[in-house]
C-alpha cells in the first residue's frame, strides 16, 4: 500500500480512465483523471505524459495498445464500476510490457484502503493527489466539441463538509475545500475565450459552501459582462439572509444563472433526519419557490429505498414532488432514484444487518456489478434484502414515472407534452409505477437514447 506516491523512475506516463459500464459517457469530464495527468506533467522533471479517457476516444484499445509500448508507468483511475473495464487493460500491460509499472488511484482505493489490490498492480494510492492544475492540453476532442457546442465547466471547489449518512463524504474524511478564487476567475476567463461555451456548470458540491467565492464569481461576471448561461449545485441550507437572499438572486440571475441543482433526497422529515441531511421540508419549499420567484430554474433531486422508510414515508416524498411540480415549468425533478450503499457511516452500519456483502478484494469486483449492479444509476433490479419484492421491482421505475410524467408534462415540444400528459395522469397520479407502456417506454428510451438517458 503507498503512502506518498514515489514519483521516481516515472517520466514517459499514461494515464487511463476506462469506461465504467457497457456504454460510453461520451462528453463527460473526467477529473480526477485530469487532474492525475495534468499533476504528473508538473510534478515529474521532463515527463513525457499521455491521456486516454475511454469514454472520450473512438478506437480506444488500438490507441491504449500503441501508446502503452513505450510507457515505463501506466496509471488508471477508478470508481468500483470501472474495474471491471480497468482490469483487462492492466493484464495486457502485465502480459505484453511486463516491465511497466501499474498504478491505480481514484475513489474505489480512497473508499476501500485496505483492499487486496492483487498481484497485478504495483502501487495503490488511496488518497488525492494534488489538483491545483488542470492543464488544457489533456482535454480530450469530444469534451471540446460538448464544451462549444452544449456547456463547458469549471471546477470551484472539492468534497464536502457535511456529512449526510447515504453520501459517499459521510465515510470519507473529507472537509469542503475551496479552489483560490484567482485561479477560478483566470479558468472561467481561458475557458470563455478557447470555447465561447453557451453554458458553463460550476462543478462544486456546494457551490456557495464559501458564499464569498459565490459572490465573487457572480461580480466577475457582471463586471464582464459575459453573455454565457450558468448553473451550480447548492444546498437549500444555503438560503438564508446572510446567504443566498434576494439581492444575490437579483445579480446571478442577471448575469446569466439558468438553474441551480438542489439535493432534496426526501419529503419526509423522518427520512431527511435519519439521512442526517440538516435540512426540513418546509426550507426546502421556500428555497425552490424563492429560485423560481428569480426566473432560475431549480433542479430537485430525489432518492429513494432507503432502509426504514415506509410507504407513508415515500407517499410524502412523492406529495413533495407534486408540490414542487406544481410550481411551474422551471422545476426540475432528477428521481427518487433508488439509494446506493457504500461502505462505512451510519446508514451502511443498518444496511450491513441485512446482510448485504460487498467483495474483498480488487478483483472480486470485477464482476459484482453483474449479478448485483448497485452501482448502475438506471439500477433495475436492486434486490435489497430491506425491500419486498414487489418494491425492489417498482422503486427503481419511479424515476421514470417522474421524469416523463412530470418534466415532459412541462415540456414545450408537443411529442414530450403528450407522453407527460400520459404518464402524468396514468401512472404518476395513481402512483403506479408499472405496466405495458412503461415497460415498452423504457425498452425504447434504452434502444434510442445516447447512454440510456
Ligand atoms: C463529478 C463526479 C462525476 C462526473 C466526473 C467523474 C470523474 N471521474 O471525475 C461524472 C458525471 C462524469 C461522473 C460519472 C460517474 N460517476 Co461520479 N462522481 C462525481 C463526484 C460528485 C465528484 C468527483 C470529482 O470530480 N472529484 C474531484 C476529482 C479531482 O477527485 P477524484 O476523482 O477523487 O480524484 C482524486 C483522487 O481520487 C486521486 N486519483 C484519482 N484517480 C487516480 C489515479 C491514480 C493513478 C492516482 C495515483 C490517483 C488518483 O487523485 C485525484 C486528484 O486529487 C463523486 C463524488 C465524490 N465526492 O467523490 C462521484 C462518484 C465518484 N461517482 C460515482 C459513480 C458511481 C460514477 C459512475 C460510475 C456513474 C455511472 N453509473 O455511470 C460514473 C463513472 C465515471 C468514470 N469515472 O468513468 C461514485 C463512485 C462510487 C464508487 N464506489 O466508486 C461517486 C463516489 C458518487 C457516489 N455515488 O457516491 N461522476
Ligand atoms: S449529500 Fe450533498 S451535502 Fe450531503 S454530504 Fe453529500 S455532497 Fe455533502
Amino acid at each position: 500500500m503507498t503512502k506518498e506516491l514515489d514519483l521516481s523512475g516515472m517520466r514517459r506516463i499514461l494515464v487511463v480512465n476506462s469506461r465504467s459500464g457497457p456504454g460510453k459517457l461520451a462528453g463527460q469530464v473526467m477529473w480526477g483523471a485530469w487532474a492525475v495527468a495534468s499533476y504528473f506533467k508538473t510534478a515529474v522533471k521532463d515527463s513525457d505524459v499521455k491521456y486516454l479517457d475511454e469514454n472520450n476516444e473512438d478506437d480506444f484499445f488500438a490507441k491504449f495498445a500503441e501508446i502503452v509500448k513505450d510507457r515505463d508507468t501506466v496509471g488508471f483511475s477508478v470508481t468500483s464500476m470501472q474495474i471491471k473495464y480497468t482490469l483487462p487493460l492492466i493484464r495486457y500491460i502485465k502480459e505484453h510490457h511486463p516491465g511497466v509499472r501499474v498504478i491505480t488511484g481514484g475513489i474505489h482505493h480512497i473508499l476501500f484502503p485496505g483492499q487486496d489490490p492483487g498481484k497485478l498492480i504495483d502501487e495503490v494510492v488511496t488518497y488525492e493527489l494534488p489538483r491545483d492544475n488542470f492543464l488544457y492540453e489533456f482535454l480530450p476532442e469530444k469534451v471540446r466539441e460538448g464544451y462549444r457546442r452544449d456547456r463547458a465547466q469549471v471546477i470551484t471547489g472539492f468534497n464536502c463538509s457535511f456529512k449526510c449518512a447515504f453520501c459517499v463524504n459521510s465515510v470519507r474524511n473529507c472537509r469542503y475545500e475551496g479552489k483560490p478564487v484567482d485561479k477560478i476567475l483566470a479558468d472561467i476567463d481561458y475557458v470563455v475565450k478557447e470555447f465561447s461555451p453557451p453554458k458553463i456548470y460550476f462543478r462544486d458540491e456546494d457551490f456557495f459552501f464559501d458564499i464569498e467565492k459565490a459572490k465573487a464569481v457572480v461580480a466577475h461576471l457582471l463586471e464582464k459582462g459575459y453573455r454565457f448561461k450558468w448553473e451550480a449545485t447548492s444546498r437549500v441550507t444555503n438560503f438564508t439572509d446572510l446567504k443566498i437572499n434576494d439581492a444575490l438572486l437579483d445579480r446571478m440571475a442577471r448575469c446569466g444563472c439558468v438553474q441551480l441543482r438542489f439535493g432534496v433526497e426526501s419529503g419526509s422529515q423522518k427520512t431527511l433526519n435519519h439521512l442526517r441531511k440538516g435540512q426540513t421540508v418546509a426550507r426546502i419549499k421556500r428555497a425552490v419557490e424563492q429560485c423560481v420567484g428569480h426566473g432560475i430554474s431549480a433542479n430537485c433531486s430525489f432518492i429513494t429505498g432507503i432502509p426504514g422508510e415506509t410507504a407513508a414515508d415515500r407517499e410524502e416524498t412523492y406529495a413533495l414532488i407534486s408540490d414542487l411540480h406544481a410550481l411551474g415549468p422551471l422545476v426540475e425533478i432528477l428521481g427518487p432514484q433508488v439509494y446506493r450503499p457504500y461502505p462505512g457511516g451510519t446508514l451502511y452500519e443498518e444496511v450491513k444487518k441485512y446482510g448485504l456483502h460487498f467483495p474483498a478484494s480488487f478483483e472480486e469486483w470485477e464482476n459484482f456489478y453483474d449479478s448485483n449492479p448497485t452501482g448502475s444509476v438506471f439500477d433495475e433490479s436492486p434486490g435489497y434484502p430491506w425491500l419486498s419484492a414487489a418494491e425492489n421491482k417498482s422503486l427503481p421505475k419511479v424515476w421514470e414515472v417522474a421524469h416523463y410524467g412530470l418534466n415532459w408534462s412541462a415540456a414545450r415540444n408537443p411529442v414530450k407534452k403528450l407522453v407527460g400528459f400520459w404518464f402524468k395522469n396514468l401512472h404518476w397520479r395513481p402512483r403506479w409505477f408499472g405496466g405495458p407502456d412503461l415497460w415498452l417506454f423504457m425498452f425504447l428510451r434504452k434502444k434510442l437514447l445516447k447512454n440510456g438517458i
